[in-house]
């Protein structure tokens, strides 16, 4: 048996933070997972310093399944995102490493490959709905056959999703929270016009999405949803927050518009009562945040049963070894929808050199053993760690707000 003989925790800061866990075997074989959870990325690695490092040491590297019941099940206190961050790290790494050993790449091991590549949805901004088109008519030249559109909202100084850099969007970028105002009336009324725009510039071909960011309630939700019908989007993402899953049946009965959400959920508890009663189309939970590949297989094979897709969070505080991870877990699930891809910037490129690629619209995580990603560690030392936190939001009248 490969027997776990070390397993250390890597702070970089390579243009933004990232958290990964390095596990090594007395096979000479080591495997990565990302534990980055963005402006919270120092409770991560303390738990995994602190709490789980020390119960790792000397386990059967081959015994994923149960690792993870080890640390899900033996932690007592069960879910939350530090907590399914830390286990996804060790899950992933633990995925890399029997992928390594047995000469075969992570989608191999989950069966195999379900389609050609993962479709991939990139990211369309910018101040004005021209400049957002403009963006949007970009990626569709790259070849992208997804585009999320986000605009500016007239009136507003600041609007979330709008980049300040035309490829990278970054929202956490301050030594404190960044405080912005919101108006839902305003954004209401912005939506729709975006996307007559964006359907007259880029045709009928090419999927449209949109992010609400989890700032409608329920029936301003069903509203907005209604009022997009008539563009066909493929998928209205985090309408409204799902910490009431029951909310979404209100947003349900008022449109046709698909539904994704749960980038910020970490278990499949978190996403039980809206996949059953069949409230949305796609669940979000993606490998870092949601407690690994082997937590993630079970919610897309729940989620199967009632027909909702997997549309897996991938932004840039997911490091380039969750992506990996993501693909890995996309070519190989039957229920794949879309995956969300961000670009990172060159410096996060080169810190985690990888195989995976892009063509034609589609992503492939490549056929390296193991998730195909690795970690140059002398260059990760060289960009320290750097608090920075999300924005927050407040209304005009100064209530705190959603983010
Ligand atoms: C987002 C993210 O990618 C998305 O859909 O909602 O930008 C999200 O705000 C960040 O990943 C938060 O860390
Ligand atoms: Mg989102």
């Amino acid at each position: 048996m490969p027997k776990i003989t070390a397993a250390k925790v890597i702070v970089t800061s390579p243009g933004r933070n990232f958290v990964t866990l390095k596990i090594e075997t007395d096979e000479g074989v080591y495997g990565l997972g990302d534990a980055t959870l963005n402006g919270r990325e120092l409770a991560v690695a303390a738990y995994l310093n602190d709490h789980v490092v020390p119960c790792l040491i000397g386990r059967d590297a081959h015994r994923i399944e149960d690792v993870w019941q080890f640390l899900y099940r033996g932690a007592y206190w069960r879910r939350g995102p530090v907590t399914m961050s830390a286990i996804a790290a060790v899950d992933t790494a633990l995925w890399d490493i029997k992928g390594k050993l047995a000469g075969l790449p992570v989608y191999q091991l989950l069966g195999g490959a379900c389609r050609e590549g993962c479709m991939v949805y990139g990211h369309a901004n910018g101040k004005t709905i021209e400049e957002t088109i403009d963006n949007a008519l970009h990626y569709q030249e790259l070849g992208y056959k997804a585009i999320r559109l986000q605009s500016g909202v007239p009136g507003l100084n600041s609007t979330y999703g709008v980049s300040k850099d035309r490829y990278f969007y970054e929202p956490a970028d301050a030594d404190l929270p960044t405080e912005n105002v919101w108006s839902t009336s305003k954004y209401m009324r912005s939506v729709p016009p975006l996307f007559d725009a964006a359907r007259d510039a880029l045709g009928w071909d090419v999927h449209l999405l949109h992010d609400v960011h989890h700032r409608l309630t329920p029936i301003e939700a069903g509203r907005l949803g209604r009022d997009l019908e008539p563009y066909r989007l493929f998928w209205m993402e985090d309408a409204t927050p799902a910490e009431g899953q029951a909310n979404f049946r209100l947003i349900r009965q008022h449109t046709t518009t698909p539904l994704a959400v749960g980038e910020i959920f970490n278990s499949i508890w978190d996403a039980k009562q809206l996949i059953e009663e069949q409230l949305i189309d796609y669940i979000r939970a993606t490998v870092v945040h949601a407690g690994g590949i082997s937590h993630l297989r079970k919610l897309a094979s729940f989620a199967d049963l009632y027909n909702v897709r997997t549309g897996c969070h991938g932004a840039t505080d997911l490091s380039p070894v969750c992506m990996a991870a993501a693909l890995h877990f996309g070519l190989s699930t039957t229920n794949f929808g879309i995956q969300e891809y961000m670009r990172h910037t060159e410096e996060t490129d080169a810190v985690f050199p990888h195989h995976y690629r892009f063509a034609d619209g589609l992503m492939h995580p490549g056929d390296a053993p193991g998730l195909g990603v690795d970690i140059d560690e002398e260059l990760a030392a060289k960009y320290e760690y750097k608090r920075a936190y999300l924005p927050v939001n407040r209304l005009e009248d100064g209530t705190m707000f959603h983010w």
